[in-house]
């Protein structure tokens, strides 16, 4: 009956995963997913966010609308914009709740694919794998832009503006605002504006990615680029997940905004997310929904979980600095600043393929073959450990 069907390879970060989870060594350490751990290595539930479940309570929760619910979508999109953002007050923002980031993103690529079947997508080179399947599986051709300059560990940002400045109108470009995944390198604020400008004259279409807000630098300038993008007045599509700033991994916590000329035609994207949605799952769940809503409209609790958003940024600098400082000792001849200049849970290592097998077959350290590792798997027992034995593989 299923002979024909054609067998799949598996992620490579989730396969990942599993081959960290089958090794017997005792000393293994995982460095491999996006995932922010504490220091004790245990995924923390801030204090805000239970606090918030707590209040919702384990009692039956009725079908939230196909949108979403109507209190998290105007929250999230204060949050992303700014609460002050005069286009929320001209009813030019279409906003979902959606499944995670993800579910944000699949919602936008069919939207996009449906009324711009010509669009082409373009990702960062490298960017999160699955970005490229999420619009491949929404029927689009998607090409990278030169983004990662493995010479510098900076941006080929020359390189990016000119390819910007080639595509034709209508062109969607998939950028990351803050914390780029998996490279940890950032563009600066007058870069976006260089960048933003470009894509306005194009006329092109930034679909702007943000699972990071507050892990970069402030929830505020975190989403520089996508405000600058509602100011400059562009079509916006902003997708955002809270599975790591809010911990709601699981829940699937996330949100999908659409900046329109007028707000009849927000209305009419809006109609059409509510269509998809009815199509495909008829409503996002509820308790992770509820649960950011209680966060982001309760002041106290929202500043709490503000400042626990920064007490896992600042713990993640830490660690950046403690590796530097390790590596630089090791092998002065190189400069690691690097490590330190990346914004984010992910870094970038400059680690070979070779020295990323190295790694796992002889100390048991799994980061993923393009070097890249999570900042955020790194703590006071095992940064030692971690740092040695890449100064180990860089020295070999
Ligand atoms: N976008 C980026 C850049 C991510 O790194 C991730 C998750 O790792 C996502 C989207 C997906 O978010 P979610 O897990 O909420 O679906
Ligand atoms: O490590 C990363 O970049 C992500 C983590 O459903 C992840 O791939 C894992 C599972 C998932 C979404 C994101």
């Amino acid at each position: 009956m299923y002979q024909h069907v054609q067998a799949y390879a598996g992620d490579p970060i989730l396969s990942l995963v599993e081959t960290f989870q089958q090794d017997p060594r005792p000393n293994k350490i995982s460095l491999a997913i996006g995932i922010y751990f504490d220091n004790d290595g245990k995924m923390p539930l801030p204090a805000s966010v239970l606090a918030a479940e707590q209040q919702i309570g384990f009692g039956v929760k009725s079908y939230l609308p196909m949108e979403g619910h109507a209190g998290f979508r105007a929250e999230v999109a204060k949050l992303i914009l700014g609460a002050d953002n005069a286009a929320l007050a001209q009813n030019r923002v279409a906003a979902v709740q959606t499944l995670g980031g993800s579910g944000a993103l699949k919602l936008g690529a069919d939207f996009i694919h449906r009324w711009f079947p010509q669009a082409k997508v373009y990702v960062s080179d490298p960017t999160w794998d699955n970005h490229r399947g999420i619009f491949e599986g929404a029927g689009f051709e998607v090409g990278t832009y030169p983004y990662y300059d493995a010479q510098t560990i900076g941006v080929k940002f020359d390189e990016m503006c000119d390819f910007f400045r080639r595509q034709p109108e209508n062109t969607v470009v998939l950028l990351h605002p803050c914390c780029h995944n998996p490279t940890g390198v950032d563009l600066s604020a007058e870069q976006w504006d260089t960048v933003l400008n470009i894509v306005a004259e194009r006329k092109l279409i930034p679909f702007m990615d943000i699972a990071y807000q507050g892990f970069g630098d402030t929830f505020e300038s975190d989403a520089y680029a996508i405000r600058k993008a509602v100011a400059l007045n562009l079509p916006l599509f902003a997708s955002c997940s809270f599975s790591k700033n809010m911990s709601q991994y699981g829940q699937r916590v996330g949100a999908l905004l659409v900046l329109a000329p007028t707000p009849e035609e927000a209305q009419l994207v809006l109609g059409q997310m509510k269509f998809s949605v009815r199509r495909i799952y008829s409503s996002p769940p509820a308790q992770g929904g509820l649960t950011a809503y209680h966060v982001l409209s309760n002041p106290e609790l929202a500043a709490q979980w503000q400042a626990e958003v920064y007490e896992m940024r600042d713990r993640i600098r830490a660690m950046r600095q403690k590796l530097y400082d390790v590596l630089s000792a090791r092998l002065p001849e190189r400069d690691f600043s690097y490590f330190i200049k990346q914004r984010g849970m992910f870094s970038y290592t400059g680690l070979t393929v070779e020295q990323v097998h190295r790694l796992r077959d002889e100390f048991a350290i799994y980061v993923l073959d393009s070097g890249r590792l999570c900042v955020a798997g790194l703590n006071d027992g095992n940064i030692d450990m971690v740092a040695d034995a890449m100064a180990a593989v860089f020295a070999a």
